[in-house]
């Protein structure tokens, strides 16, 4: 297993929109293996192959207290949709900013387990939230983009101040 490192907003690598996994094999459970090392060493509750620069479209996410829960999906798609919750997000790309996000309640999510066979669960509150935010990654979408103009800018002179401390 390995340790990979994460892209930092506003790479703009992290606008790039993932190719679907045409199949499932070895390099492919190395990755997600990998993905999920990174997601618990970080710590996160999920994260997208996009945020470790490879465009691939897969997901890892462990919303659970004591990190038993570990999903993998790859190719997912969101197949139903319905409500409205508002979440206060952060991302692994965007370290130390934390902003509330309207996005659906409750959602209907088809994918491919590790094995290459699909499967269907139903999601809602906190793992809806982490399923649509890594699903945006996946399409190049970054959380803060949902933001007001004068927010999104705010928090780029932010993170460009503190690379400068930081580099
Ligand atoms: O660790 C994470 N926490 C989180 C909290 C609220 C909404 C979404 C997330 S996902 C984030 C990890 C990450 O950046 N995944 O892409
Ligand atoms: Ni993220």
């Amino acid at each position: 297993m390995a340790l990979l490192p994460i892209l930092r907003y506003p790479d703009p690598r992290l606008h790039t929109v993932a190719a679907p996994v045409a199949g499932v094999d070895e390099d492919i459970r190395r990755l997600i293996a990998d993905m999920a090392e990174t997601m618990y060493e970080a710590p996160g509750i999920g994260l997208a192959a996009t945020q470790v620069d490879v465009h691939k479209r897969i997901v890892v996410i462990d919303v659970s207290e004591d990190r038993s829960d570990l999903r993998a999906l790859i190719n997912p798609e969101i197949i139903e949709r319905d409500g409205e919750q508002v979440h206060e997000e952060g991302c692994l790309s965007v370290p130390g900013i934390y902003e509330k996000v309207t996005r659906a309640e409750r959602v209907k999510v088809r994918a491919l387990n590790d094995k290459g066979e699909p499967f269907e669960f139903e999601a809602d509150g906190l793992l809806a939230v982490c399923v649509q935010h890594e699903i945006d990654h996946l399409d190049g979408k970054v959380f803060v983009e949902y933001l007001s103009q004068l927010k999104l800018g705010r928090i780029k002179s932010k993170l460009a101040k503190k690379a400068r401390i930081t580099a």
